[in-house]
């Protein structure tokens, strides 16, 4: 049975079987927006104008979620991130580097080749929910760098801009166990853990969200749900400045 992660709840990373969990995939699932306007779609196209056929449905707009983690040692440096390669562009990266200088360029693998993150995903699901994850992160936690303590998971919405998680028609966060044999790790259904991004009212106006933590306890890894939502704009960049929430991770949940 998956555990349905609440905020702030700890978890050890044991399987029914009491073994430990060390390789996994953090998935998150969402929709593209609805304007709430209805436009029609050709379904067959029939012969010179005969036999044509359309439906009504409704319009989407492209949902751009980024699913990122960061890493720190034990005194709480920074050691390596893990975001989309698609941030690199040389507006962002100055933009980043003058808020967190030394941050690593968006990569698809950690620097100790610990974790990947499968490609970016710019529009989230249209027509409806397709229960697969939009963008993953596998982590094998026996590769990890062995200085690193801490590794956060969060979320940007990159755009549209002035879209909150409240708007969002549906985010679900699941870590399932995850050994990289399967083929396709979207369609992994040995689930771990679950954590709905609820719709709460205290995420108005609210574009990032820090998700939890893998943490080092005496020798073993563990997760904290954490659950806290803020705003990453800052009035400069277009869209998610991703440096300022790895900024306010840096200074108010290392401990
Ligand atoms: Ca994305
Ligand atoms: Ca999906």
């Amino acid at each position: 049975m998956a555990i349905r992660l609440e905020k702030g709840q700890r978890i050890n990373l044991e399987k029914d079987n009491g073994s430990k969990l060390t390789k996994f995939m953090v998935g998150c699932n969402w929709g593209a927006l609805t304007t709430g306007r209805k436009k029609e779609i050709v379904i067959k196209e029939g012969f010179l104008g005969f036999g044509r056929e359309t439906k009504w449905v409704d319009e989407e707009v492209d949902l751009d979620l980024d699913l990122s983690c960061l890493m720190v040692d034990a005194n709480g440096m920074l050691v390596d991130t893990l975001y989309s390669p698609l941030y690199n562009g040389r507006i962002y990266l100055a933009a980043f580097s003058k808020i967190i200088r030394g941050l690593p360029q968006g990569s698809d693998w950690s620097k100790d080749r610990s974790m990947y993150h499968t490609p970016d995903d710019t529009e989230g699901d249209k027509g409806g929910d397709d229960g697969l994850d939009n963008e993953i992160v596998t982590v094998d936690l026996e590769k990890v760098n062995p200085n690193i303590h801490q590794i956060f998971f969060f979320l940007d919405i990159f755009s549209p801009k002035g879209i909150d998680f409240l708007k969002i028609p549906y985010a679900t966060i699941r870590m399932c166990e995850y050994d990289g044999t399967q083929i396709d790790v979207r369609r992994v259904t040995n689930e771990f853990a679950k954590y709905d991004v609820a719709k709460e009212q205290n995420f108005s106006g609210k574009n990032a969200l820090i998700l939890g933590k893998l943490y080092r306890h005496n020798g073993e890894w563990k997760f904290a749900a954490i659950g806290d939502a803020f705003d990453h704009s800052d009035g400069i960049l277009p869209n998610s400045n991703l440096a300022l929430t790895i900024q306010k991770i840096l200074n108010q949940y290392i401990k």
